[in-house]
């Protein structure tokens, strides 16, 4: 078997040069020849995906009935789902339960019946001063794939909470969106005061965003304005915002705790399949390719494990991957030399959280918290039946699934795809 440049046969692909490429710091190095790789007029960089999806096009998790996104007319007004009417509350939680001794309090709440409800355009003129851009994967924690990536604009949590003036007794934020006044359809999530109020430094803030690839956010998409948790799953980014609260109960109180998922999870580091072949290949040759997430601990590399199997074993072994298989290094779609060819018109990549300020290229790559492709072309395979599994290294060194075997910490199950050489 062996590992050739990538081939022609994954759906979307751009063309750099070759050396803007190796600058761009894609892995030739396992090229065969690099001398003979140089010579090559260009290099291709494939995507399975475009980097940013579009608003409408990531895949759907909305609860409610009916959905806030079906709501038309004077009901989307009443709902306050429009940008004139969209209001945001945040109020201090009065009400204690044991252990907890002593409520919270805020030097000044925001609140519709005094009519000091924050609207879209103070929120969005906060984001003048202190707004906040950056690339960030959308995913379900119980859904094997990636529902889409987007570039999010808005304000940081903390410049919003800031507006309450000295707090008292403040251990956790929680919040939730339009729930149709229906207290079961409620959708809640939660941050420790410290993830609100401390952004390490590399670390991307939490923040309610208005804008989704440089357009206000659709009301699909949880607009106005939707909280987005750059290191979480996608139930920590509440659609729909419209109340925010700060309590002294130090308990995560997330709707998803409640249907027994982690709610501290984090992005897990993980690789997907997307393309891998349909029916039987000729040529003794096969590409294969997908996304790969950069969770919390960032990624090393994604890899494959390719074995001949039985025609009559139709078992599918979807197993953990942790065997002692012969794994071999995936190709990596390497960072766009051209960052205008993919952000918003009049967005610089120096604007982008996670770049350089400087020179605009991205700090990490891939960027934290965001998704690229990776793809494989074999080559050189006899007649037969074979089963391909790939999975992600993180920077400790942990092959996926670990260190995070457990589903309800997120879905990360090492996928496989059987196909025949003819
Ligand atoms: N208000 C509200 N926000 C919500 C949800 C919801 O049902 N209601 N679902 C959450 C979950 S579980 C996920 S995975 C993401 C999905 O985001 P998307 O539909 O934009 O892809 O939205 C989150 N925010
Ligand atoms: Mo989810």
């Amino acid at each position: 078997m062996r590992i050739d440049p990538p081939s022609e046969s994954i759906t979307r692909r751009d063309f750099v040069r070759g050396g803007s490429a190796l600058a761009g710091g894609i892995v030739l190095g396992r090229l065969a020849n690099r001398a003979a790789a140089a010579e090559q007029p260009a290099v291709s960089v494939y995507t399975c995906r475009p980097l940013l999806t579009s608003a409408l096009d990531f895949e759907d998790v909305s609860r409610g009935h009916p959905k806030p996104y079906d709501l038309v007319g004077a009901a989307l007004e009443a709902a306050r789902l429009t940008p004139q009417s969209w209001r945001l509350e945040i109020t201090a939680d009065s009400i204690i339960t044991e252990p907890v001794k002593e409520p919270a309090t805020v030097s000044k709440q925001f609140t519709l019946e005094d009519g000091t409800a924050l609207d879209l355009p103070a929120l969005m003129e906060l984001g003048r001063g202190h707004g906040a851009r950056f690339i960030k994967a959308m995913q379900c924690l119980n859904l094997a794939e990636p529902l889409g990536q987007g570039l999010w604009e808005g304000v940081p949590l903390r410049e919003v909470l800031k507006l309450c003036g000295p707090m008292r007794n403040v251990r956790r934020i929680y919040y939730w969106g339009f729930h149709n006044n229906d207290p079961s359809q409620l959708f809640q999530s939660s941050l420790s005061y410290t993830e609100a109020m401390e952004t390490p430094p590399g670390e991307l803030p939490p923040f309610l965003a208005y804008r989704l690839n440089g357009e206000p956010i659709p009301l699909k998409r949880g607009g106005p304005v939707r909280m987005v948790i750059p290191w979480s799953h996608g139930f920590k980014s509440i659609k729909w915002l419209q109340r925010i609260v700060v309590t002294n109960d130090f308990r995560a109180n997330d709707t998803y705790a409640n249907a027994n998922n982690d709610p501290d999870s984090h992005l897990k580091t993980a690789a997907y399949i997307t393309q891998a072949p349909k029916g039987p290949v000729s040529g003794q040759s096969a590409t294969l390719g997908g996304l790969v997430m950069s969770g919390l601990s960032g990624l090393q590399r994604v890899e494959y494990w390719l074995r001949p199997v039985d025609p009559d074993d139709t078992a599918k072994d979807s197993g953990d991957g942790q065997g002692e298989g012969n794994w071999m290094p995936c190709e990596l779609e390497a960072p766009p030399t051209d960052w205008s060819r993919i952000l918003p018109a009049g967005v610089s990549s120096k604007d982008v959280l996670g770049f350089d300020p400087k020179t605009g290229a991205p700090a990490t790559w891939p960027l934290r918290y965001s998704m690229i492709s990776w793809f494989i072309a074999i080559t050189d395979l006899k007649p037969g039946q074979y089963e391909f599994r790939v999975r992600s290294v993180d920077l400790n060194g942990f092959a996926q699934p670990e260190p995070r075997p457990l589903g309800k910490a997120g879905r990360n199950a090492v996928e496989s795809a059987r196909f025949e050489v003819k």
